[in-house]
């Protein structure tokens, strides 16, 4: 196991989902000796962990690929989360990814030995092994958050979070109750509406709905597609996709100007003109201000929304009761099954595992104030330890499919310098880390996500973790490392 490569460099690669694949396909082509340690029995990360009806990927499918494996085989615009799974699945065998990844092996501990230069991984079951590199690709929201609402162990019939659905549930022509609505519980609305015989939307902060357009791709145009995959970039990088991307980011950074005022009235308008009754039309009417919570995209809400078997309901949870959950203002809500759509503790990233790094530095202590890294990738006191869609990166609407391929961009330059014998080990200085949370932390909040409502990304300090500027700086900052930010011993 991890014999010494070519570079004599020994990779781990920490989870099988979309950032690992794209690393041990990198590491790979380079010839190096890469294991991949993945705690489940199948590749897919969120995109295996989340089954619920309506899954669905809010960048369009074509901006959601691999830049070097674009896919003609998806049915439509945006794909769902099945077809997703097996576009992966796709990848990891054509690039021969699979036998280099170890399933049912969850890393646990992560300890950098300083004399050696080396990373010791345990496993669960207590085997360990040694590294030189170790890539965290654990995912971001992988870890549910049930809510803290009272009574919630004695509902007599099925509750579950959404990452965890139960097929076995009564979901058709049954009483269901759905609590959050985040992006996951607007979807699922559009996907049971036609199916339960009554749905009750458990909204404490309604949502602002971006209309987009949902279309299918004809046999016809798939055709053309593996004909000519020039037809696929077009999508990529056509202005509905990359350009809307960037005039996100405007938005989100000047929270006062002349996109973020467009997309407000964009929502507005969509509210306005979709929901009928007014009555409906208040209740979900936010009272924050839009892409403040990660902004939703759909094609269908407002119509779910409105059939007669969805009720929306506003007020403030009492306590769940066996039969059904119960109101502050004393009204009951009769349910078979209840869904819990509250979403994930967005700050864990590789935890549980326990990370420790120069000097017994364990990334709990780096972390007791918010979880961050260099530039979303790199963090000071861990050397030849790196990120993909670590702290403080960009999130949004936009593919983190591209967000991971940049930052590999970065990330390979610094392990250039060990491959070059440069240093045995890379880490950025703590006064570097240090400038740049500073400005991060002042830029992040005076964006849209810190002006004022509660969301998935703020810390516990309230502040967006966040990448608070373009996504073109995103992008410059990506392209090289600033080598006099990092410490090579
Ligand atoms: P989100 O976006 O974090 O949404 C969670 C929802 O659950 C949100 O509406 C919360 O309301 C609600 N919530 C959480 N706790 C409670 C309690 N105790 N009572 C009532 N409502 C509650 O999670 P998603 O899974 O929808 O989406 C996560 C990301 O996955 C999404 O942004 C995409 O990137 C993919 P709140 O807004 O806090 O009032």
């Amino acid at each position: 196991m991890s014999q010494k490569s070519g570079s004599a460099l020994r990779f781990a690669v920490v989870g099988a989902g979309m950032a690992g694949i794209l690393a041990a396909i990198r590491l790979k082509e380079r010839g190096e000796a890469v294991a991949v340690f993945e705690k489940a029995d199948r590749i897919g990360g969120t995109w295996r962990e989340n089954r619920y009806p309506g899954l669905t990927c809010d960048v369009p499918a074509h901006a959601y690929t691999y830049s070097f494996e674009p896919y003609p085989e998806w049915q439509s615009y945006y794909a769902t989360g099945a077809e997703i799974q097996t576009y992966f699945e796709h990848v990891v065998d054509k690039y021969g990814i699979r036998p280099l990844i170890r399933f049912g092996a969850e890393v646990v501990a992560l300890d950098w030995d300083e004399t050696t230069a080396e990373w010791t991984l345990t496993l669960g079951g207590g085997e360990s092994q040694v590294f030189d590199v170790v890539i965290a690709a654990s995912g971001v929201l992988h870890h549910p958050r049930l809510p803290d609402i009272a009574g919630l162990d004695s509902f007599a019939g099925p509750a579950f979070h959404t990452a965890r659905w139960d097929e076995t549930a009564p979901i058709d022509a049954a009483k269901v109750g759905l609590i959050g609505c985040g992006s996951t519980g607007i979807q699922i609305v559009t996907a049971l509406a036609d199916r339960v015989d009554k749905l009750v939307h458990f909204q404490r902060s309604p949502q602002w709905i971006m209309p987009v357009p949902q279309f299918a791709y004809s046999d016809e145009e798939r055709a053309a597609f593996r004909a000519n995959p020039a037809l696929m970039d077009a999508i990529r990088f056509s202005d509905e996709y990359i350009g809307n991307v960037r005039r996100f980011t405007d938005a989100i950074t000047d929270i006062d100007g002349p996109q973020m005022q467009m997309i407000e009235d964009i929502c507005l308008q969509n509210l306005e003109n979709s929901v009928r009754d007014p009555v409906l039309r208040e209740k979900l009417r936010p009272t924050y201000r839009a892409a403040c919570k990660r902004l939703i995209y759909s094609w269908c809400y407002y119509d779910a929304v409105q059939k007669p078997t969805v009720a929306v309901e506003t007020g403030r949870i009492a306590h769940i009761e066996p039969k059904g959950v119960r109101m502050a203002d004393g009204t009951f809500h009769a349910v078979d099954t209840l869904v819990l759509a509250t979403g994930f503790q967005a700050d864990r990233f590789i935890r549980p595992a326990g990370v420790t790094g120069q000097g017994g530095l364990t990334l709990d202590a780096f972390w007791a104030r918010r979880p961050t890294a260099h530039y979303a990738v790199t963090l000071p006191g861990f050397p030849n330890f790196f990120m993909l869609n670590g702290p403080t990166g960009p999130v949004g609407n936009f593919s983190l499919i591209d967000i991971a391929e940049r930052q590999w961009t970065y990330i390979d330059q610094l392990i250039d310098l060990l491959r070059r014998g440069e240093g045995r080990a890379v880490a950025p200085s703590a006064a570097a880390h240090a400038d740049y949370e500073e400005r991060r932390i002042a830029a992040a909040k005076t964006t849209i996500f810190g002006s004022g409502c509660t969301s998935w990304y703020l810390d516990a300090e309230g502040v967006p973790a966040s990448w608070p500027w373009s996504y073109d700086a995103f992008d410059e900052a990506m392209r090289q490392p600033k080598l006099d930010e990092y410490v090579l011993t």
